[in-house]
């Protein structure tokens, strides 16, 4: 068995090792067996679009240089970017159909367990949606506005809403003149596929621009209903106080981790678990009490809405079940490995799929029902309560490992954050911007990946953003592993911060790189760069605004969405590791390159996270001289 560790992370460390000791791979030992990895997939040279092949181009020697079809290495390079694009735009917009479906059930009384949580923002958005609010009940309200995002997602003409209401007008005027504002979320992922069909678009850029619409569509489209309901029915995340790592699950509870993306499942988890006859069953059974711990994104959800504490990232999955602790595993979609199942044969935990779309072999499945939402989760917390008493105590292996985390921050808080809950306002954020307090703003997103340092690079980022003085925001599970190092409290802005950032965090309270929620609430990301702009100062445009992105170990397609919806919007992403299209000089250059003179965004590839912070740096300081700031205070 291969065991080269590439994490820094203590916990996992630990349950690394306990699976090596009992024989069991992770996906470390998995991703070292698959090396050498395929170069023509590496490189974006093959192509099984067809059954004329598979067909694969030689970049170096003298193989072939074009496909059966003819298609040379920048159209197979371009066709196969926009496919991965256009399967993260599908998964994450479809997360969002999902949550305007149950907006739509909720107001209609078809649901258990729900309600409209925060009316505020119901009342927000219907109106942006054009719904008349007047003397309306609350959930004729929500009725049409859960219609008018459903027909977001099939709509043939015209333009997305969000696309309209809430980017500055340059953004827009770029997309219209390129014909990459998108029309209907679902007609932009199937346009893609019809393109990349043989014979269909064989332009490598025009390719690439149907790349940024479908992502765009994602974007300012699926990922921003789902943010947007999420909060209407659970509510707008506000700071909270929670704990992330292995170290969460407790031996003497029963242990529930919940596992996935979309909140829907759960939410009802967690409000079974406060049952108070639930809670008596597993003191029966001998445990102190229930405990749920997250997973991945819909960790997130939980977290930054209810303070329920984080188990651990993508990569830590599997070591969550080795602590031999965790009675249900209960999973919606996305991220699940499939791997888990063989977990299943040695560990008493009970794995549970409970979407049409999403079924393991191995598992058991139960099928969520929102009109039955509360009582299916009810099942799903007693069978784990019943399991309790199954487990193996030879496997037994909890870890210590937990670090105490603020989670919660929105756009919509920062106007209250830094302006008062009676100035709420942006103003104090662009001018310790523009004053020279604060360099300017990151996003650290995506995912963790064995590739790189299995999330560690993100605390390496975060840390060369924060000494200077670059505020950080954060999703997903860099989230994750940045809360893990500690990051994610104000006291790491003493340790860490440059003198400017300090002292904001200081005054504030807040710390120096801030939670913002999931995958999908990448869109908040969006909002607030929106809002920035908006408040005046720093920039009339997103592609103005010195700020910059990142999702350094991606693995997901997702991300590679994420990315091309924040270079379509006029900001720089770094990745670690490029996709895969580096066979293709054009296709390379014109993401890392061209592509700026339409959008104002680009592409750069880093595999050394101080090198990617730094470039993140250079660009934040290009983008304050072009806007004439004030020196920074303190160099
Ligand atoms: S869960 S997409 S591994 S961030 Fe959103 Fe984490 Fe990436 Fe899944």
């Amino acid at each position: 068995m291969v065991t080269e560790t590439k994490t820094k992370d203590v916990a996992t460390n630990i349950l690394k090792q306990i699976s090596e000791e009992r024989m069991i791979d992770t996906i470390w030992e998995r991703y070292l067996q698959q090396l050498p990895q395929c170069g023509f997939g590496l490189l974006g040279l093959c192509c099984k679009n067809c059954n004329f092949g598979p067909c694969r181009i030689d970049p170096f020697g003298e193989g072939a240089k074009t496909g059966i079809c003819g298609a040379d290495a920048d159209v197979i390079s371009a066709r196969n970017l926009l496919r991965h694009t256009a399967a993260g735009s599908a998964c994450h917009s479809d997360h969002g159909r999902e949550l305007a479906h149950t907006l739509l059930l909720v107001s209609e009384g078809k649901t258990e367990g729900y309600k409209i949580a925060d009316k505020e923002k119901l009342y927000r958005v219907a109106k942006e949606f054009g719904v008349q609010i007047d003397n309306k009940p609350e959930n004729v309200i929500a009725k049409e506005l859960a219609i008018k995002m459903l027909e977001e997602f099939g709509k043939q003409e015209g333009e997305l809403l969000f696309c309209r209401t809430r980017p500055p007008e340059k953004q827009q005027k770029i997309w219209t003149e390129n014909k990459i504002l998108p029309r209907g979320i679902d007609r932009e992922v199937v346009e893609a596929m019809a393109r990349t069909h043989m014979g269909v678009d064989n332009d490598y850029k025009n390719l690439i621009l149907h790349t940024m619409k479908t992502a765009l569509a994602d974007g300012w489209g699926g990922s921003m209903i789902a943010t947007e309901v999420t909060d209407i029915l659970f509510r707008t995340p506000r700071p909270v106080r929670a704990k992330a790592n292995l170290g969460v699950l407790k031996e003497d509870y029963v242990n529930i981790v919940v596992h996935g993306h979309v909140p829907i499942l759960s939410e009802m988890i967690v409000e079974a678990s406060l049952d108070k006859e639930l809670v008596n069953l597993a003191k029966q059974k001998g445990a102190k009490g229930i405990n749920i711990a997250g997973i991945c994104c819909t960790a997130n959800e939980i977290l930054v809405r209810r303070g329920i504490p984080v188990a651990g990232n993508m990569l830590q999955q599997e070591l969550a079940v080795a602590t031999g602790v965790v009675e249900v595993m209960v999973v919606d979609l996305q991220c699940i490995m499939p791997a888990l199942k063989e977990l299943a044969k040695c560990y008493h935990t009970k794995f549970i799929s409970t979407h049409p779309k999403g079924k393991f072999e191995g598992f058991e499945y139960i099928e969520f029902d929102e009109s039955r939402g509360l009582s299916i989760a009810k099942e799903i917390v007693k069978i784990a309560i019943e399991n309790f008493s199954n487990r193996k105590k030879e496997l037994v292996k909890t870890v210590s490992e937990e670090q105490s985390l603020i989670a919660g921050f929105t756009t919509e808080y920062v106007y209250e954050m830094l302006g008062g809950k009676y100035r709420a306002t942006y103003r104090p954020l662009n001018d310790a911007i523009r004053d020279g307090r604060i360099r300017g703003v990151a996003g650290l997103v995506g995912c963790n990946n064995p590739k790189l340092l299995s999330g560690y690079s993100h605390f390496i980022i975060a840390k060369e953003l924060i000494k200077h003085d670059v505020l950080v925001v954060e999703t997903g599970c860099a989230a994750i592993e940045c809360a893990k190092y500690g990051l994610l409290t104000p006291e790491a802005a003493f340790q860490y911060a440059g003198k400017g950032l300090q002292e904001v965090c200081k005054a504030v309270g807040i710390p120096p790189v801030l939670h913002l929620g999931s995958c999908v609430d990448n869109s908040r990301i969006l909002t607030a760069c929106c809002a920035m702009v908006a408040e005046g100062g720093i920039g009339n445009s997103l592609d103005e605004l010195p700020v910059a992105g990142a999702a350094f170990e991606w693995y997901s397609e997702k991300a590679i969405a994420i990315g091309w919806y924040f270079v379509a919007s006029g900001l720089l992403v770094v990745f670690g590791t490029p996709f895969h299209v580096s066979g293709s000089k054009n296709v390379i250059k014109f993401c890392t390159e061209e592509v700026e003179k339409i959008t104002g965004g680009k592409w750069v590839f880093e595999p050394d996270p101080i090198k990617a912070a730094h470039i993140m740096i250079e660009h934040i300081n290009k983008k304050r001289q072009l806007l004439k700031l004030k020196p920074m205070m303190y160099e």
